[in-house]
C-alpha cells in the first residue's frame, strides 16, 4: 500500500510539472482527487485492510491528498501570475513615448493660387465655366482665328488624339462653347488644365493650369480691361502694385497686350526676383477679335469684349519665389509642406 501511494505521488508530481494550463490542472485534480481518482480508489480499498492498518493508511492518504491540493493551488497561482505578467508585458504602454500626431495636410500651392484667383473674380461678378480637356481642333484653334496651317497648330506644340481631336492648349475653347450657347452679357472665368507638347524644364511643363477670363457686353472697352487687371494685380501682388501693358499680338484678340506688374520685392527698382527689370510679366490679354465674336454669332457692331489668360504655375512661382516649376509636380512633401 505504501509503495502504491508513493508511486501515485511520483506520477502526480511528474504530471504536475508538465501541466501548463488551468485546464490541465483541473484534469489532474479529477484524475487523482476526483470521485474516480487514483487516491479516492485507495480509500475505497480501505475495507480490505486490518483495523490496525486502516488509521495509518488513512492518515497517509490524507497527507498525500493535502499535499496534492496544496501543489495544485500553488501551480494554479503560478500559472495565473505568469498569465498576468504576459498580459502586462503585451499591453505595456510606454507613457514616455511621444504622441502619434496626425500630420495636417495642406492645400497644394497651385490650388491655393487658383482658389484665390477664382474667389477674386467671383467677387467681381464672374461665373465659372467649365469644358472638356479633349477638344475638337475647331474650338481650340479655328474659332480663335488660328486657321489650318497656323504654326501654333503644329504637332510639336499640340498633343493630337486624332486628326481633328486634341488635348486643349488653352481654356479659350470653353469660352467659345459659352459664346455659341449664351447671348451677352457674358462674364466668365475658365480655370483648368491645358496641355502643350513642351519638354519639361524649370519653366515649362506639358500639363499646366490656366485661368482665362472673358467679358462680352455692349460698350466694353480697353479701359474696362485695364481696370479689371489693376484690381487683379493689386489683390494678388499687393496694394502698391502697378501694371503696365506692352503691345503684343494674339490672333484671338485685337489689340493685344502682355501685362507686367511692378516687382513687389523692389517696387520697380530692379532686384533678383525681377531679374533687374523692376517688372514681372504675369498674363496676356486683349479685346476679343471681332471675327471670333462673329463666328460665335455675336455681332461685333453691337457687342465688344475683353479677354485675358493667366498661367497659374507662373503666378504661383512668382508669388512663392519658386524657381523650378517641376517642384509643383514631384510630390515631395518637404517642398509642398512649406505652403
Ligand atoms: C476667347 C477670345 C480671347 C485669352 C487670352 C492670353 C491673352 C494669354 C497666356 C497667359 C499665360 C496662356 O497660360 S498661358 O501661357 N494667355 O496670354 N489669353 S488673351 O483670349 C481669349 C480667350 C477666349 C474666345
Amino acid at each position: 500500500m505504501k509503495n502504491k501511494l508513493e508511486a501515485i505521488q511520483k506520477e502526480f508530481s511528474e504530471r504536475l510539472s508538465t501541466a501548463v494550463s488551468p485546464d490541465k490542472l483541473e484534469e489532474l485534480k479529477v484524475a487523482y482527487l476526483g470521485k474516480k481518482g487514483e487516491l479516492t480508489s485507495i480509500l475505497k480499498g480501505m475495507g480490505q485492510l486490518s483495523p490496525e492498518e486502516r488509521p495509518i493508511v488513512g492518515q497517509m492518504v490524507n497527507a498525500v491528498r493535502a499535499e496534492m491540493e496544496k501543489s495544485l493551488s500553488e501551480k494554479a497561482e503560478m500559472l495565473k501570475s505568469e498569465e498576468m505578467a504576459k498580459k502586462l508585458e503585451a499591453e505595456k504602454v510606454d507613457v514616455t513615448m511621444p504622441g502619434k500626431t496626425k500630420k495636417a495636410g495642406s492645400l497644394h500651392p497651385i490650388n491655393q493660387i487658383s482658389d484665390e484667383m477664382k474667389d477674386l473674380f467671383i467677387g467681381m461678378g464672374y461665373e465659372i465655366a467649365d469644358g472638356p480637356e479633349i477638344e475638337f481642333d475647331y474650338y481650340n484653334f479655328e474659332a480663335l482665328n488660328l486657321p489650318e496651317g497656323h504654326p501654333a497648330r503644329d504637332t510639336q506644340d499640340t498633343f493630337y488624339i486624332t486628326e481633328k481631336m486634341l488635348l486643349r492648349t488653352q481654356t479659350s475653347s470653353v469660352q467659345i462653347h459659352v459664346m455659341e450657347n449664351k447671348k451677352p452679357p457674358i462674364k466668365i472665368i475658365c480655370p483648368g488644365k491645358v496641355y502643350r507638347a513642351d519638354n519639361v524644364d524649370a519653366t515649362h511643363s506639358p500639363i499646366f493650369h490656366q485661368i482665362e477670363g472673358l467679358v462680352v457686353d455692349k460698350g466694353v472697352t480697353m479701359g474696362d480691361l485695364k481696370g479689371t487687371l489693376e484690381v487683379y494685380a493689386k489683390h494678388m501682388f499687393g496694394p502698391e502694385t502697378k501694371i503696365r501693358l506692352r503691345p503684343h499680338h494674339f490672333p484671338f484678340t485685337e489689340p493685344s497686350a502682355e501685362v507686367d506688374v511692378s516687382c513687389w520685392t523692389c517696387g520697380g527698382k530692379g532686384c533678383r526676383m525681377c531679374k533687374g527689370e523692376g517688372w514681372i510679366e504675369v498674363l496676356g490679354c486683349g479685346m476679343v477679335h471681332p471675327d471670333v465674336l462673329r463666328r460665335c454669332g455675336i455681332d461685333p457692331e453691337v457687342y465688344s469684349g475683353f479677354a485675358f489668360g493667366i498661367g497659374v504655375e507662373r503666378t504661383a512661382m512668382a508669388r512663392f519665389g519658386v524657381t523650378d516649376m517641376r517642384q509643383f509636380f514631384e510630390g515631395d512633401t518637404r517642398f509642398l509642406s512649406q505652403f
